[in-house]
């Protein structure tokens, strides 16, 4: 299909969807209408949904230069109220909150009803007390997705400690880093994770860490019950440490600028970037988007498949549905074990009505064939969702038909973790779909596209993604460094938020996004920086350059090609480029295991010395005709060896 023909290619949303839904077509254009042109007052209907404790008389106050961005400014709240104990004292404790669903499809299914989630979230709270964290602190998150993960995080939101959560895949060095980055003192983990059977030694890790980096204590959660070394003083088991504290535990009344977590996340240069949440606008704005993308309905069994270590898990596996009261499946396991229909499985046994994962796992599911999806009854199914990359329309239609048989509406959520929850997505009960686009802008999203020079660029067009108003769910900052965060998000384009990713717009105005077009690739939808993975390669004593940059990957989306020179005097092998992958899985994690290694004798770098990444990323792709100036190179004869040393791979 030619571009053209793709961008025409409507799917109707079924009539059904917008039988009792949270927003119909008319009622979207109403509400999107208001959001903009009285925003104080949209914003001030929708946080009226929540309990505060001092109700905010100022709704947005915000400038984009100077940056400067608050939202119920002299409101007091606390989300742990608002996801938990509200709903326990509205008489709704018998609910069930969560559902936990372990890596073995044999093992103990857990039902955690909102009273038990109370009681929980106070036990984890009183013990982070006991420890000494106190109201600001940092405390570092790094566990497997079970629910002792979702505890932690609303304990911390109790006592208004920040949190700050770390993938479970990332390594010891990893956590080490975003540890002495944020001064975090407490770190909750668990004696090890499951996925696919196999063993994640989390402990383990954080020992790893400790040693580049103090703590004052670490609180273990046994889950698979493995030996793990405790350190004396420092390290304590957690259902041991908890055994006396206190069964209540009030929620810390929390300005709503108050810093709630640090999430760490890739950006085109230096290390990960803290983005920095705080507590009014992100309740707000996960509480409405989650209410109206998912136009979730009481009863219904919410599944989200990310991980909590993720922007994702946070905003829609605990903060969105949780103050929503919703029920949310919160699974430890992979798509692929012990077979490849797991999560047509889950959605079985569970009676899953919503369901929201990314196209890097519904194009590895696709590949393994129908088959997997047609023996089990999806007929709970009544919304899906994806997200963490553009999806590919054959994966769109595949996941439409196949999984949703053709009748479940989907929405395909464009958003960052800087944006806190959902900016672009077509309404379920609202809007017609395209496969591969993200549709229509969330209530008080303004999208504006530009060109590189900032002009702005109207009707049915292609630029670089902006967003010209502040919404409630924005980062505010990025942790101990502010310069930083108005040099990445509103230098590029003065007065706007810069996205860093490509998008089309189409004759009806719905958003079609390309891609990064800065130096991050998002590999099977996680973010990293290629700068992340060059500094790695570089550490390693035979290495002596590197460029790293995305190519295209059937299942991940993009995969990650390195090109690689080394000191004189080293050869490459094949036993090398095993021990560089080792060693990039070793510091940062085996997210970041290069998929192709490229040994050249030197890299294309013009006269000034600056690496062009644009001809190294046109031979990753095998795309040689389209290489364009190269005159401006040192060796223009360096591309030619470079291709040579692809072609021959
Ligand atoms: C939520 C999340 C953000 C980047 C973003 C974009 C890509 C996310 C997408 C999408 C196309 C979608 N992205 N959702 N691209 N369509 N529906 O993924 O946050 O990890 O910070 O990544 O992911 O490139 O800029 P994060």
């Amino acid at each position: 299909m030619t571009d053209q023909a793709v961008q025409q290619e409507w799917v109707r949303m079924p009539a059904a969807a917008a039988d009792g839904a949270a927003c119909n077509a008319s009622q979207y254009e109403a509400m999107y209408a208001r959001s903009i042109e009285d925003a104080d007052g949209f914003w001030a209907e929708q946080a009226a949904r929540l309990d505060w404790f001092e109700k905010p008389t100022k709704v947005a106050d915000w400038s984009f230069d100077p940056v400067d961005i608050k939202w119920f400014e002299d409101g007091k709240l606390n989300i742990c109220h608002n996801a938990v104990d509200r709903h326990v004292d509205a008489g709704n404790g018998n609910r069930v909150a969560l559902i936990f669903e372990p890596d073995d499809p044999e093992g103990e299914v857990r039902h955690i009803t909102y009273a038990e989630l109370q009681g929980e979230v106070v036990r984890m709270a009183n013990s982070l007390k006991k420890l000494g964290v106190a109201k600001g602190d940092r405390v570092t998150i790094y566990m497997p997705m079970v629910p002792e993960g979702a505890f932690a995080m609303l304990a911390c939101a109790r006592i208004g400690a920040i949190h700050s959560v770390i993938f479970g895949g990332f390594s010891p060095d990893a956590i080490a880093g975003r540890v002495e980055d944020c001064e975090s003192d407490w770190i909750v983990t668990a004696d090890q994770g499951l996925r696919g059977s196999k063993k994640v030694p989390l402990k383990a890790n954080v020992d790893a860490a400790l040693e580049k980096v103090p703590a004052k204590g670490v609180l273990v959660v046994s889950h698979t019950g493995a030996d793990v070394a405790m350190t004396e003083g420092r390290d304590h088991w957690y259902h041991e440490y908890s055994a006396d504290v206190a069964d209540e535990c009030p929620c810390e009344p929390m300005n709503a600028e108050d810093p709630l977590f640090i999430l760490y996340t890739s950006g085109s240069t230096g290390s990960p970037k803290g983005v920095v949440h705080t507590t009014g606008g992100y309740s707000v704005w996960t509480e409405t988007t989650f209410r109206y993308v998912f136009d979730y309905r009481p009863g219904e069994i919410y599944w989200c498949t990310a991980d909590i270590g993720w922007v994702t898990g946070h905003s829609y596996i605990v903060y969105g549905p949780l103050q929503n009261g919703a029920t949310a499946l919160m699974f430890e396991g992979v798509p692929n074990y012990p077979d490849h229909d797991r999560f047509w499985a889950v959605c079985e046994k569970h009676k899953v009505n919503i369901f929201y994962t990314a196209p890097t796992a519904i194009r590895a599911l696709m590949r393994e064939g129908e088959g997997h999806v047609a023996k089990h009854d999806l007929s709970s199914l009544r919304v899906m969702g994806s997200v963490g990359e553009p999806i590919n329309p054959e994966a769109w239609r595949w996941y439409h038909e196949t999984v949703g048989g053709g009748t479940v509406p989907i929405v395909d959520t464009w958003w960052q973790t800087e944006t806190g929850g959902i900016m672009i997505t077509t309404l379920p009960g609202a809007h017609d779909m395209k496969p591969g686009s993200a549709g229509k802008p969330f209530f008080g999203v303004c999208p504006q596209l530009v060109d590189n020079d900032g002009a702005v660029l109207e009707g049915a067009t292609e630029g670089n993604l902006c967003i010209t108003r502040s919404w409630p769910g924005q980062a505010r900052t990025v942790y101990g460094d502010h310069d930083r965060f108005i040099q990445t998000y509103f230098s590029t384009y003065k007065g706007k938020y810069f996205t860093g990713d490509g998008c089309r717009r189409d004759k009806d105005g719905y958003y079609w996004i390309t891609g990064r077009v800065d130096d991050v690739i998002n590999v099977s939808g996680h973010r990293m920086g290629t700068a992340e993975v060059e500094s790695a390669l570089v550490l390693h004593a035979k290495v002596s350059e590197a460029a790293v940059v995305g190519y295209p990957h059937d299942i991940k989306g993009q995969g990650i090609y390195c090109y690689v020179t080394l000191n004189a005097g080293e050869e490459h092998s094949d036993e090398l480029m095993g021990e560089l992958r080792q060693w990039v899985r070793k510091e940062i994690g085996p997210i970041a295991t290069p998929d192709h290694l490229h040994f050249t004798p030197a890299l294309p770098k013009t006269r000034s010395g600056k690496i062009m990444r644009r001809i190294l990323r046109k031979i990753a792709e095998n795309d040689y005709g389209s290489l364009g100036d190269t005159s401006t190179l040192a060796d223009p004869g360096i591309v030619d060896t470079l291709i040579d040393g692809r072609m021959n791979r």
